[in-house]
Parts: structure tokens; C-alpha cells; sequence
């Protein structure tokens, strides 16, 4: 508890010390990325309307809702301070190409990595970067909108899916009744942003059902080619934004979607588990993650067919180890 707080203390210093302040976060941004983006810049701009704060990278057009990303030079940003959030390492954080910031903060929820914050706030127990942005704008001077809690509000929703994943805690709970007492946010008529879908989308969650192959050990897998996302008009993102779905299946305690990405020539893989840690299995196929939920990058089948053999051997494991358990 004491050093989570003496973080907050230390990121609002810095936040209050400095004029320019970019705000990044990881490339293929998801809503926890964007909104805890927006939230903080915002949020800083309610409180100091005279700094420069921007959040930079891609925009998306399906995250909209969220806020406009900013269009900056970075190269005369030279003395800024850059936040980066939701993003343990720096070749994933996306539009700070050129920028020459002056110091870097880290605000995150993944394993660390290869970024090393003048501030450092790493917190695996969260379960999201917008539980961490609630907590530092209740407890430090930081003013905020229903604008901002919104958002925030939607980031924890989405990463933690519903409170259904073990990142959920209490504290969660608590941050979250502060943060709605306090903004007074309609967060009941928020939902529609993370959860309205096309029926293009639901029909190829329908698709996923009935071609999901299982092993005995429990694994689920999907290999999607290109024509299949194309004839079911959806795009490469859909397979991860879906995977969550697939939760709760009583045969499959690890699943795997395993999507062509005609355009790069490779394969986006996501990966979800009930149990055993995938994190270490994603991290030897160019990915990496959290232990329950990771992605991964694939060149080609043979990569495919190493990859899901290693991931049945991660639930054989499991399973082999809880039986012993019981025993
Ligand atoms: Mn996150």
C-alpha cells in the first residue's frame, strides 16, 4: 500500500513539474489502452489548462467514444515528460517515433520488461492500467469528469473482463464505487460502447463454435485464413475481440485463435487460459503477455504446428499437476 502510494505522490510531482507531457500507450490499442490514455490527459488538462498534454499514437475508429488522439511534431516536444501506459516495453509504444522526452513514467499492469521508468509504477495485482489512472486521480489532486471516470470505467470493465477474471479484487471494487460516488457517471448507459456488435461479427462467433478443434488435454484452437475473415466481412482484430467469449467451456481450459495476417504474411495469434500460465509458451513465439491471457506472432505452419504442440504440453502439464494434487 505505502509504495503504491508514494507512486501516485511521485507521478503527480512530475506531472505538476513539467509544461509538455505526451501520453503514449501500446500499438493496437484495446480499450484499456486508449481510455486510461485519455482519461490521464484529460485529467491533467482539467488541472493544469496551461500545460501542453497530449495522447499520441493511431487512432481507432470503432474507439471513437473514448476521445480524438492529438496530431503533434514530436520533435518539438524535446523537453517533455512521456507517460507511458498499459506497455512494459518500447518497441510496442506507438507514436513517439523522433520524440527526445526528457523523462519517462511508467503506469502498468503487465510483467515488466525492457522499460525502466524515472517513475516505475509496475503493478501486476491491478487489473488494469485504468484501475491504476482511477486510483492516482482519487488520491492525488488530479481533477476529474464524468468524462474521465467514464472512460476509466470502460477500461476496467473491458480488461478485466466483466470482474470475471482474477485480476479482480476488492480493491477493484472499492476504486470503482469511489470513482462512481464521486463523478456520479451513468456508467449502466456506458455499456453499449464496449459490447454493441454487427451481426457480421456474431455470425463469425458462430463460425468459431463449430469449427473449434480441442485436444484431449483441454486445448482449443482455430486456425482463421484470410478468405475466412474476409467472407464473414469482419477484420484481423475480430478473432481477439471475440476470444473472451469462449470462456467457460467445460472441455477447454487453454484456447487459441490463430488469425492470417495476409497483408504482413504471418499469423496473429491470442491465447486465453482457465489455468495454466501461457505468458512463458507466447513469449517463445514473439509474444508475451499476461499469465492468462497472452498473444503471440506466428511466420508460418510449421511455427503454427510448434506452437500448439507447446501449448497442449502446457495443459497436459496442468492437468498432470492437478490430478497429482488431488492425490
Ligand atoms: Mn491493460
Amino acid at each position: 500500500m505505502t509504495t503504491i502510494n508514494s507512486n501516485i505522490r511521485k507521478v503527480y510531482k512530475k506531472i505538476k513539474e513539467y509544461q509538455q507531457i505526451i501520453i503514449a500507450r501500446h500499438v493496437g490499442p484495446d480499450p484499456d489502452a486508449i481510455a486510461s490514455q485519455i482519461a490521464l490527459r484529460d485529467s491533467i488538462r482539467l488541472t493544469f489548462p496551461e500545460k501542453e498534454c497530449f495522447a499520441v499514437g493511431l487512432g481507432v475508429s470503432k474507439f471513437k467514444y473514448y476521445g480524438i488522439l492529438d496530431k503533434i511534431e514530436n520533435e518539438k516536444y524535446d523537453n517533455s515528460l512521456l507517460i507511458v501506459l498499459d506497455c512494459p516495453n518500447l518497441h510496442r509504444i506507438d507514436g513517439i517515433e523522433n520524440l527526445k522526452y526528457k523523462e519517462i513514467i511508467k503506469i502498468d499492469h503487465h510483467p515488466s520488461e525492457d522499460i525502466k521508468g524515472d517513475v516505475d509504477w509496475t503493478d501486476e495485482t491491478s487489473c488494469s492500467t485504468c484501475q491504476m489512472i482511477a486510483e492516482l486521480v482519487l488520491k492525488s489532486p488530479l481533477k476529474f469528469d464524468t468524462k474521465v471516470a467514464g472512460n476509466l470505467y470502460l477500461g476496467i470493465v473491458s480488461d478485466s473482463d466483466r470482474f470475471l477474471l482474477p485480476y479482480t479484487t476488492t480493491k477493484t471494487f472499492r476504486i470503482i464505487a469511489d470513482l462512481i460516488d464521486k463523478s456520479k457517471v451513468d456508467f449502466p448507459s456506458l455499456y453499449s460502447y464496449l459490447y454493441d456488435r454487427s451481426l457480421d461479427e456474431v455470425k463469425f462467433q458462430g463460425y468459431i463454435a463449430e469449427n473449434l478443434a480441442v485436444t484431449e488435454n483441454g486445448l482449443g484452437y482455430l486456425v482463421i485464413p484470410a478468405q475466412i475473415i474476409k467472407k464473414y466481412n469482419v477484420d484481423l482484430a475480430t478473432p481477439s475481440n471475440l476470444i473472451n467469449n469462449f470462456n467457460y467451456i467445460k472441455e477447454v481450459i487453454v484456447w487459441t485463435f490463430i488469425t492470417e495476417d495476409a497483408k504482413n504474411k504471418s499469423y496473429k495469434v491470442s491465447i486465453r487460459s482457465h489455468g495454466p500460465i501461457i505468458n512463458k509458451t507466447a513469449s517463445k513465439f514473439n509474444g508475451g503477455g499476461h499469465k492468462y491471457a497472452s498473444g503471440a506472432r506466428l511466420n508460418n505452419e510449421e511455427e503454427i504446428n510448434d506452437f500448439i504442440k507447446a501449448l497442449d504440453a502446457d495443459c497436459e502439464e496442468y492437468k498432470r499437476a492437478s490430478i497429482s494434487n488431488i492425490n
